[in-house]
């Protein structure tokens, strides 16, 4: 992706674990790479359809003289996210934050620390089976759209599903919607379960009737295989009630394992033997 580079600012701030440097501050020096689609800008010279590189240098000293933080690690995150959530077209941030007067009692040259962050996107299949499943379904789209860092980009229609695994049990209302995000993947996860507890969600036993459940089933093209965290999701291939919604608004995505569209499993899933 093109990239805007602003190199070497110098910000005089307050940042530090000493106490004395919350006090005094001293020079802080940041190099910012701002990844944008740049081609509009480049073709059109119109300077709205790019990233105002002056702008994004003089916010870039206003938040790191008005926060403090002990943290070099702590300014550059939160300044990141700030920058992310806050400038349109800014896909990306590479953010060095250097402090070549860190009193450390030893002759340095500088110490930094260098992040990058960007907006990734997930795709969540939601069901429920319990009580009002639809007024639990749109709550948790609403909780998750209010979540800092998450948007909700494309949401799948409503779909009433005959129960899998276990199937004696009431029937589901499921879908799939498309997540903006600038949560890690655990985070997400978090924020999840956490809004399947707002919902009541009680887990007692493994696919029983529930108020609300939400599974990551892609997160950019990462694999993750730990314990507790698969993605992509593991059965979803099998499961039609994932895949006919996320057929609505991915149907060209790739599994990122097996290299098929969303378009291609759900054709192999309707043509095997048993598609629940
Ligand atoms: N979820 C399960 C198990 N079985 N069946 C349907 N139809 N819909 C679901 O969301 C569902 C299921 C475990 O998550
Ligand atoms: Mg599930
Ligand atoms: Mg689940």
């Amino acid at each position: 992706m093109d990239k805007i580079k602003i190199q070497n600012l110098e910000v005089f701030a307050r940042h530090g674990v000493f106490p004395e440097e919350n006090v005094l501050g001293q020079k802080f020096i940041v190099t910012a790479t701002l990844y944008t689609d740049t081609r509009k800008a480049g073709k059109t010279d119109d300077l709205t359809a790019s990233i105002h590189y002056g702008e994004i240098s003089q916010r870039i000293e206003q938040y790191l003289t008005e926060h403090t933080y002990k943290l070099l690690e702590r300014a550059a995150e939160s300044l990141a996210e700030t920058l992310l959530l806050e400038t349109p077209g800014l896909e990306k941030i590479r953010l060095k934050i250097k402090k070549p007067w860190a009193p450390i009692g030893l002759p340095l040259e500088t110490v930094s620390v260098e992040i990058e962050r960007g907006w990734h996107t997930a795709y969540i299949a939601f069901g429920s089976n319990m009580g009002n499943k639809e007024q639990y379904l749109n709550q948790a789209i609403r909780s998750l759209g209010r979540t800092p860092g998450c948007m909700v980009t494309k949401v799948s229609s409503f779909l009433v599903t005959e129960p899998y695994g276990v199937t004696d049990q009431d029937e589901f209302l499921n879908g799939c919607l498309m997540l903006r995000t600038l949560l890690t993947p655990r985070e997400l996860l978090n924020v999840l379960h956490a809004i399947e507890q707002e919902a009541g969600r009680e887990r007692i036993i493994r696919w029983g009737p529930r108020t609300l459940d939400l599974d990551i089933i892609f997160y950019d093209d990462l694999i993750i295989e730990d314990e507790d965290l698969c993605i992509p999701h593991v059965d979803m291939q099998n499961r039609n009630f994932v895949l006919q919604p996320l057929l609505e608004i991915a149907p060209y995505k790739h599994h990122p394992c097996c290299g098929k569209t969303v378009q291609e499993l759900y054709s192999l899933l309707l043509g095997s033997v048993d598609h629940s």
